[in-house]
């Protein structure tokens, strides 16, 4: 099948069909007992991240399980700021670990010369999925957007209150706007790279836009994504781009307004009726069923999902969680969600 036939690339491409496409945020991850087996045969995370044979494998298990209409690759958002030469490790149960950039000193040291080389093994994992997905099932590449990226690089992990990457951005904006045009220039190439490699649509994650106010959210999260996909659009302008500015509120309307990409992201705490009529005729949607409730299966799962269906439905929609699965998800219930999302059909 063509990469323009498939499901997701219609729907980004603003039809609305039959039933919407589904793929869900970590579809691959903890929750599935082959991906445990699989990452403790690799060692560690980013043993996974970096071997292409191990990454193709955990991209395909959800595939294989569940049938869903789109793959993601299996990687993480900060392979950039390893690749660009900060340090980078993955502790259980704290997440991810980086020494911190402190200084101007420290952005100074970051460099592109290695960049591609180290990134090699994901482009050999993007072909790799690629020659062995299923027809009709789109291949998603992905990144982190500068905003979300530059947190963990200046907070070091995560963090609840993005203090150091905030006194560094209202305090000295010029050197923030650098550390972003940097990520903004790595990013591009990044993802040009996942296309050249087989990558059928991107999304980019800014999964910590909603800490940002409305002024800040337009400079350091709209606008560097914005230069990421004018320029991707540049070499690539068929390929087809997801944004997920999340918890971002009516900031949204911005995103919509502007609609440099395809694709909006919508996290769980978007009002259906909202989204339908201030965003959908601007845009298709992604979302946004809340990950909890795929947890708690049954009734509350079902009459949710219903509810997505039935409203945005009407328009061009991509169906999907709000954020990741968590670890906790029973596979039976992801399972019976794609079931219901592949019988739906609009009325
Ligand atoms: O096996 C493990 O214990 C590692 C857990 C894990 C996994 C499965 C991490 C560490 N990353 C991933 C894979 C991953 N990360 C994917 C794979 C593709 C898929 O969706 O199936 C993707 C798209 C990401 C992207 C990512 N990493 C984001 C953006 C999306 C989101 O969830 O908000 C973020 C913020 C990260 C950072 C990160 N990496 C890992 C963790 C636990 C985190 C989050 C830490 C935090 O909450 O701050």
């Amino acid at each position: 099948m063509q990469t323009a036939d498939k499901l997701l690339v219609r729907a980004l491409k603003g039809e609305t069909l039959a039933r919407p496409p589904i793929w869900l945020m970590r579809q691959a991850g903890r929750y599935l007992p082959e991906y445990r087996a699989l990452r403790t045969k690799a060692g560690s995370f980013l043993d996974l991240c970096y071997n292409p044979d191990f990454a193709v494998e955990v991209t395909l298990q959800p595939i294989r399980r569940f049938g869903f209409d789109a793959a993601i690759l299996f990687s993480d958002i900060l392979v950039v700021p390893h690749a660009l030469g900060m340090d980078l490790r993955f502790e259980e149960g704290r997440g991810p670990l980086l020494d911190a950039l402190k200084d101007d000193g420290d952005l100074a040291r970051l460099a592109m010369d290695q960049f591609h080389t180290k990134l090699r093994p994901v482009y050999a994992a993007v072909s790799g999925v690629r020659a062995t997905l299923p027809a009709e099932t789109a291949l998603i590449g992905f990144a982190g957007a500068p905003w979300t990226v530059a947190s963990y690089m200046i907070e070091g992990g995560s963090s609840r209150d993005f203090a150091k990457t905030k006194a560094w951005a209202y305090q000295r904006p010029e050197s923030f706007q650098r550390l972003t045009n940097l990520l903004v220039e790595a990013t591009a190439s990044y993802l040009i790279a996942q296309i050249e490699a087989g990558a059928e649509v991107l999304q980019l994650f800014d999964s910590w836009a909603g800490a940002l106010d409305h002024a800040s959210l337009l400079r350091w999260s709209l606008a560097p994504m914005k230069a990421i996909v004018d320029r991707v659009r540049m070499s690539h302008p068929e390929v087809p781009v997801i944004v997920f500015p999340r918890a971002c509120g009516a900031g949204y309307l911005d995103f919509a307004r502007s609609s440099f990409m395809h694709g909006l992201g919508l996290d769980s705490g978007v009002p259906l009726d909202w989204a339908f009529t201030q965003l959908q005729g601007r845009i298709a949607l992604q979302g946004n069923l809340d990950p909890q409730l795929l947890v708690a299966g049954g009734e509350a799962m079902t009459s949710a999902a219903t509810k997505i269906l039935d409203t945005l439905g009407q328009g061009p929609f991509i169906f999907n969680l709000g954020h990741g699965i968590v670890p906790e998800t029973p596979p039976e219930h992801v399972g019976q969600l794609v079931d219901l999302v592949k019988a739906w059909r609009r009325p």
